[in-house]
């Protein structure tokens, strides 16, 4: 292939790709060139319905003009200082966020799986300094079919083979339980050496499963009762992807340590964030943690822009009521096919499960013929398509998303 040459095709670039790429995913075979509010177009210049919003990153849709200004505005001046010294933006930006969210603290990171690290060392460092759990004896517990990030720590307590397997030794200091078992939850807690609860409020790639009502306030609950911190990861459910800025507000939870990534930039950017109060947050002290890029000014320009966004637009109550109506017009779908058998999930975070196996493919083959009809989505976990489009869709836009999966799912051919 000729590089020189002017525009490449799709097939050239994902030859590109599968040749000097890791070969650590395997996408849906688009290419895609140009994104712009619920929609994004590939390299011939054909438009689709974005229903992944890069995993939930880009809630406020593709290239929002406010986040993508803010952070032009802050490139041309001051991209990066380190830590090393102060710098005009960063203050703003922690005075903002904490604000925004209610705790007296936040400690910035870049990624998802960086933020989950963070929010573990705190939770250990504060069960030795605070509640007095003997030195390496401090256990978290987490939840199976729990899915936090990629570093080893992270994976060490997860129960994907794939995500796992050949990458031990792993670390301890971790249990599992079933998720949304509150007996199992209690049962565990008389561990005396139990000092955190890890959770997703929903758990996204297991395949959007949703906890009954009261599993999250019951959880914490208990968490208080036995001086545990409820550490939420919210860097799916959070930012108004589920109808509320948290996912834990759905039932009036303010966890001890909160993790946010993602929409927290709109995608724009890699800006994560743990959120605790004095009292947690202050057992970590110079140069005990920390992030080259953390908290720098484009980073800090950018989360401001993009969480006005979120509330300027307001984006919680849009999901909320999108989510009511696609769930409902899915659920009419569901009752003239074999092809899926239920819906489930939470503001503009739903899945629809595939009459068929983990391993077959139907679900894969549906998604290509979404794509093909106009909308992009993926499967998780073989026989589900998990939906999430960006949280600045109209009601006759998402009417029209409906149309296509309908017309596909009808038209679908095993
Ligand atoms: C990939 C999944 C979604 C997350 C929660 C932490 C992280 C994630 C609840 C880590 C990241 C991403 C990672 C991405 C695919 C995506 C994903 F399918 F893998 F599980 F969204 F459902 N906590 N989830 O969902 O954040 O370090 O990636 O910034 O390709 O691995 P990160």
């Amino acid at each position: 292939m000729n590089l020189t040459m002017e525009k490449l095709t799709s097939t050239d670039l994902i030859e590109l790709e599968d040749k000097h790429g890791a070969h650590n995913y395997h996408p849906l075979p688009v290419v895609l060139a140009k994104g712009e509010g619920v929609y994004v177009w590939d390299v011939e210049g054909k438009r689709y319905f974005d229903f992944l919003s890069a995993y939930s990153a880009v809630n406020q849709g593709h290239c929002h003009s406010k986040i993508i200004g803010a952070m032009i505005e802050q490139a041309k001046t001051l991209t990066l200082t380190s830590r090393a010294f102060y710098n005009d933006t960063l203050g703003e930006y922690e005075k903002f966020v904490t604000e925004y969210f209610g705790f007296d603290k936040v400690l910035p990171m870049n990624t998802g799986a960086e933020a989950v690290e963070t929010a573990i060392k705190l939770c250990r460092k504060w069960a030795y300094e605070k509640k007095g759990i003997a030195e390496n004896q401090a256990v978290i517990v987490v939840c199976e079919g729990n899915f936090h990030g990629r570093t080893t720590t992270i994976v060490s307590f997860s129960n994907d083979e794939d995500a796992r397997k050949s990458f031990g030794p792993f670390t301890p200091g971790f249990v599992s339980i079933p998720y949304n078992d509150i007996d199992a939850l209690e049962k565990v807690l008389e561990n005396k050496n139990v000092v955190g609860f890890l959770v997703e409020p929903i758990q996204g790639e297991a395949g959007v499963y949703v906890p009954t009502e009261g599993y999250l306030k019951n959880a914490f609950d208990l968490c208080k009762k036995n001086n545990v911190l409820f550490i939420a990861d919210e860097v799916q459910t959070g930012i108004a992807r589920t109808g509320e800025l948290l996912a834990v507000h759905h039932e009036n939870v303010q966890p001890d340590i909160l993790i946010l990534g993602k929409a927290i930039s709109g995608g724009v950017y890699p800006v994560s964030a743990v959120l605790a109060n004095d009292d947690i947050m202050m057992v970590i002290k110079p140069g005990q943690h920390g992030s080259t890029f953390g908290g720098n000014p484009i980073a800090s320009k950018v989360a401001i822009a993009a969480l006005e966004v979120v509330r300027d637009e307001k984006l919680a109550e849009n999901a909320q009521r999108l989510g009511v109506i696609f769930r409902k017009e899915m659920q009419r779908v569901i009752d003239n096919t074999d092809l899926v058998v239920s819906v489930r999930g939470k503001g503009l975070l739903n899945a629809i499960i595939i009459n068929d196996t983990e391993q077959s493919k139907t679900a894969w083959n549906l998604c290509v013929q979404l794509k093909e009809n106009g909308l992009l989505a993926k499967p998780t976990h073989g026989n589900i398509i998990r939906f999430a489009p960006p949280l600045v869709m109209t009601e006759d836009e998402l009417m029209e998303c409906v149309s296509i999966i309908e017309k596909t799912i009808t038209e679908f051919k095993k």
